[in-house]
């Protein structure tokens, strides 16, 4: 019988200073944990033991010249994290704050994710602690191109399949795929969130976005309710915050906030324009990590250095980085009446923030089931890649809404506790008796 205490001592003592990874598996290990005990054959198989270990961690030296001629030397990795479903999938991650503990994080989540979206897909994610705020054009193809010079030697189409994440958008896809061709010269689904001219899918750069307020409008009905009227604070101002207003405000809703690393922008007139859509595509393709210019832009406000969640909403949507809601910020959100919390970012709230939205019975949705329309559209362009094919925008679109029609479906069927639902035991529960059949099924 496992002990979750001494699970989790153990656990920490054998990765120090991996904050982030001991708390993004406590949180699984929590629901699973009596899932596990009341199962012989997962607690014969060490399930829990087995998935918290990384089959394997890839690191390595990315040098490259910037515009000055100077030469910089920064630290890749790639954590191929389980492979039971599918190829290792998960995104590359281009942030300073990037360390292995952060991508092991990154990548046990990942596996859950990916199980939860029905795909053949394992879990895995990569990324570099390069910062691109600031760099030119050139910078970034160069180091893009110096990272894929070592990460081809472990990737491929049936083996490990990286996509975008923070700071890795289409552009650097391109770049990354660019220099896979130049150095092994096939055309194939090697990453995803390439753009469709040279074989991505249509919606994947929507698809997080999009996903998540599906995944909203699923937690939405389940109460007879719906997203007409509802204001809305998104934090992040990149793609899957992008997608997320697009989305919402076709639902009827408002989506008043944005957020950089400088402040945030409260738009009462509400981010609901093709000029204010597209003006997020420009803040992230700058390259200063910045919010602020919306302001002048739109006739906003801008609140230097503050978080969105000290704005009365009725949903929260954080869509920047992990642990960007508080256990503060929660009690911020639930005293101005806030109804629904929706992660688009990997684990956006703290443990304490968490537990105050659930003991206040407000749904609650971890980023594992609410953000995986992203790596759920990954999936279907690796289908069409495959295929040497390209499915129309709504036919990718039905697909990714069944997807996380299901996803609620599962996480509801697993989290439902009398009247309410934890989505996080749902999730996670969910997530895990796929992988683990499948890894009894595969021996060891
Ligand atoms: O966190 C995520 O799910 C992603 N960054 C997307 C991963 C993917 O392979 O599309």
């Amino acid at each position: 019988m496992y002990d979750l205490k001494n699970f989790v001592a153990e656990l920490e003592q054998r990765n120090p200073a991996q904050p982030e990874f001991v708390q993004a598996v406590e949180e699984v290990a929590e629901s699973i944990i009596d899932v596990i005990n009341g199962n012989p054959a997962y607690m014969g198989a060490r399930i829990l033991e087995r998935l918290t270990e990384p089959d394997r961690v890839i690191m390595f030296k990315v040098e490259w010249e910037d515009d000055n001629g100077d030469l910089h030397v920064n630290r890749g990795y790639r954590v191929q994290f389980n492979n039971a479903l599918g190829p290792y999938k998960g995104g590359l991650r281009f942030h300073p704050s990037v360390t292995l503990g952060g991508l092991k994080f990154l990548g046990f989540e990942q596996i859950f994710k990916n199980s939860l979206t029905g795909l053949p897909l394992g879990g895995g994610k990569g990324g570099s602690d390069f910062n691109p705020k600031g760099k030119s054009d050139n910078e970034i193809m160069r180091f893009s191109k110096a990272f894929m010079t070592e990460l081809q030697k472990h990737i491929g189409p049936e083996l490990d399949v990286p996509a975008g994440d923070i700071g890795v958008g289409a552009r650097e896809i391109g770049y990354l795929y660019g220099q896979w061709k130049r150095l092994r010269g096939d055309h194939v689904g090697v990453l995803t969130g390439k753009n469709r001219t040279w074989g991505g899918s249509l919606v994947r750069p929507e698809a997080t976005g999009f996903g998540a307020i599906y995944f909203l409008n699923e937690m939405a009905m389940t109460r007879g309710d719906s997203l007409a009227g509802k204001r809305i604070a998104v934090s992040g101002f990149g793609n899957v915050a992008w997608g997320s207003v697009l989305k919402a405000t076709e639902l009827g809703a408002k989506v008043v906030t944005i957020s950089g690393p400088d402040g945030y922008i409260v738009d009462d007139a509400g981010i609901n324009t093709e000029e204010k859509f597209n003006f997020l595509l420009q803040l992230r393709s700058s390259n200063n990590d910045v919010v602020e210019p919306y302001a002048a832009k739109f006739g906003a406000t801008f609140v230097a250095g503050g978080k969105p969640w000290e704005v009365p909403v009725d949903v929260a949507i954080p869509c920047a980085i992990q642990n960007e809601l508080n256990g503060a910020d929660a009690a911020t959100l639930l005293k101005n009446g806030v109804s629904y919390i929706v992660e688009a970012s990997n684990m956006g709230c703290t443990p304490e923030a968490v537990e105050a939205f659930q003991s206040a019975g407000v749904p609650f949705a971890p980023g594992k089931a609410a953000n995986a329309g992203g790596v759920a559209v990954s999936g279907l362009e690796m289908s069409q890649n495959a295929m040497k094919l390209s499915w129309t925008a709504t036919e990718v679109d039905e697909k990714l809404k069944m997807i996380m029609k299901t996803i609620h479906a599962n996480c509801m069927r697993e989290g439902i506790k009398g009247e309410t639902i934890d989505y996080v035991r749902g999730a996670n529960i969910a997530g895990f008796r796929r992988v683990a059949d499948t890894m009894i099924d595969l021996g060891y």
